[in-house]
């Protein structure tokens, strides 16, 4: 709305002299958000996140698309955000790639786009991309078992991974980030499948990991919390303890609040932190961008690592110590989500 009042003003020097002044409304930034789903509880947040800050009281007209983790569905809802002439596009990318020709279009269309949380590896067609450091997250994960397995005096591991989405660039750092820590330590990984972030596909893919390994595992790499809740529910069918007081060490990536809570509760081991209140971050690259100035282009989020127990109080991750946090009553009470 506001592009096409103010295109109309610039392009006619009359009208611009006689402007009587543009009503409130067409200061409203209309703004075309394309989320991947509803997948899992990160997801749910994601999305309030951008509910609260593009909301009508802040000025905006949020026009909200979840594309149902449908590739398809999200380029045509980019598509239509372009027929609608949008002031700004946000793109949460299901998937990494094929999405060069659609911000071509966006691009021709001078519409300005804003990936947030996973990202697009191949175009560059943005303006800026606000998200998490998912290699960093897979090697925290990484360098935290293996801290945890020397204080624990853990000898042998031997790994199952339930991978995110696959494509999604939260999937392929998170997996390659935890191959490297266990490739440089020798671990074995028995097997990694899809478990498509749900709790439901977690529970499939543990399901079948316990067909087919049960006794020959001890450790469970979740990719997001909703799938470890899955993986708690196989196990617990299947008689298989996990968490700090059982067999299995079973840890998640995202960090919502059950996830948080289970932490505290010893229904999980350790959780690395996604944060999924990006949208904070993409008003302030709009606000730059609605003054004329350029944002960085990469931003990332911060986020941490949590753990039942104290056994590890700190990680190295390219040379940088990183504190790993114990789950307690006051650190839950400040989180945020
Ligand atoms: C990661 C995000 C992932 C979460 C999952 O930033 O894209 O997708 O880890 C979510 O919970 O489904």
């Amino acid at each position: 709305m506001k592009k096409k009042i103010l295109g109309l003003l610039a392009c006619t020097a009359l009208a611009a002299s006689i402007a009587v002044g543009v009503s409130a409304e067409d200061d409203v930034i209309t703004v075309g958000f394309a989320q991947v789903g509803h997948e899992s509880d990160w997801r749910t947040a994601s999305t309030k996140s951008a509910q609260d800050v593009f909301s009508a009281d802040n000025g905006y007209d949020l026009q909200f698309v979840d594309c149902d983790n449908d590739s398809a569905v999200q380029l045509e809802a980019v598509r239509n955000f372009i027929e609608q002439d949008v002031d700004y596009i946000i793109i949460d990318p299901i998937v990494a790639t094929g999405w060069d020709t659609v911000l071509t279009e966006c691009e021709e269309a001078g519409i300005p786009v804003i990936v947030i949380d996973r990202t697009i590896d191949d175009s560059d067609k943005y303006v800026a991309w606000v998200g998490s450091d998912f290699l960093k997250e897979g090697i925290a994960c990484g360098e935290w078992l293996k801290a945890y397995a020397e204080a624990k005096g853990i000898e042998e591991i031997n790994a199952l991974v339930i991978e995110g989405t696959n494509g999604s660039s939260a999937q392929i750092g998170r997996t390659d980030g935890f191959k490297q820590v266990a490739d440089e330590n020798g671990w074995t990984i028995l097997d990694s499948q899809d478990g498509d972030f749900t709790q439901a596909g977690g529970q499939e893919v543990m399901e079948s990991f316990i067909k087919s390994y049960e006794g020959q595992f001890n450790v469970v790499i979740a990719q997001n919390d909703n799938e470890a809740y899955g993986a708690q529910d196989a196990m617990k069918a299947a008689g298989i303890s996990y968490g700090p007081e059982g067999d299995v060490v079973l840890v998640s990536f995202d960090g919502n609040k059950p996830a948080m809570e289970a932490l505290q509760a010893g229904e999980l081991t350790a959780v690395f932190e996604c944060n999924p209140l990006a949208a904070p971050a993409v008003e302030e690259v709009i606000k730059q961008l609605e003054a004329g100035e350029t944002p960085e282009k990469t931003q990332y989020i911060t986020e941490g690592w949590y753990a039942n127990e104290d056994v590890v109080t700190s990680i190295t991750i390219d040379g940088n110590e990183e504190p790993v946090t114990q789950m307690t009553d006051e650190v839950l009470a400040g989180r945020a989500y």
